[in-house]
C-alpha cells in the first residue's frame, strides 16, 4: 500500500504548486533570464537593483539623472522592432505614466527602481527578496 501512497501525495504537492504559481512561470523566468548576473538560477534584490541601475544608466541617455518620454521612447522602439512591427505607441506613454509617479514628464532613478521593486516583490511569492522559479 505504501508505494502507492507517497506517488499520490507527491501528485497532490505538485498539483498544489502548479495551481498555485501556475499564473506567473514566466514572469519569474523571465526576471531569472534577465537579472541573473550570476546565473545561479536565483536573482536576489542586489541582482535585480544592480542590474536596473545599469538599465537606468542605458535609457538616460543624456546622463542627466532621468529619463524623460523622449529617451523611454526611442529606448523602447529600439528594443521592440525586432520582435513586433505593431508597437502601439499608446502601451509605451503608459508604461511611462506607471513609472512616473509624479506625472513631471520625467522618470527619475527613486520612480524606476519603486517600480522595479514593486515588480520585483509581485513576482516574489514568498518574499524572501529571491526569485526562483515558482517561489
Ligand atoms: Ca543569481
Ligand atoms: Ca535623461
Ligand atoms: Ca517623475
Amino acid at each position: 500500500m505504501k508505494k502507492y501512497i507517497i506517488p499520490t501525495v507527491s501528485m497532490l504537492i505538485l498539483m498544489q504548486n502548479t495551481v498555485t504559481f501556475a499564473q506567473e512561470p514566466e514572469k519569474n523566468a523571465y526576471i531569472i533570464e534577465k537579472f541573473d548576473n550570476n546565473h545561479d538560477n536565483v536573482v536576489t534584490q542586489d541582482e535585480f537593483l544592480e542590474s536596473a541601475a545599469k538599465r537606468f544608466k542605458t535609457m538616460d541617455i543624456d546622463s542627466d539623472g532621468a529619463i524623460e518620454k523622449e529617451e523611454f521612447l526611442q529606448r523602447y522602439a529600439e528594443h521592440s522592432h525586432k520582435t513586433t512591427n505593431e508597437s502601439p505607441v499608446s502601451v509605451e506613454h503608459h508604461v511611462f505614466d506607471k513609472m512616473d509617479q509624479d506625472h513631471d514628464g520625467k522618470i527619475t532613478e527613486d520612480e524606476y527602481n519603486e517600480s522595479r521593486l514593486k515588480w520585483f516583490a509581485e513576482a516574489d511569492k514568498n518574499n524572501d527578496q529571491k526569485i526562483e522559479l515558482g517561489k
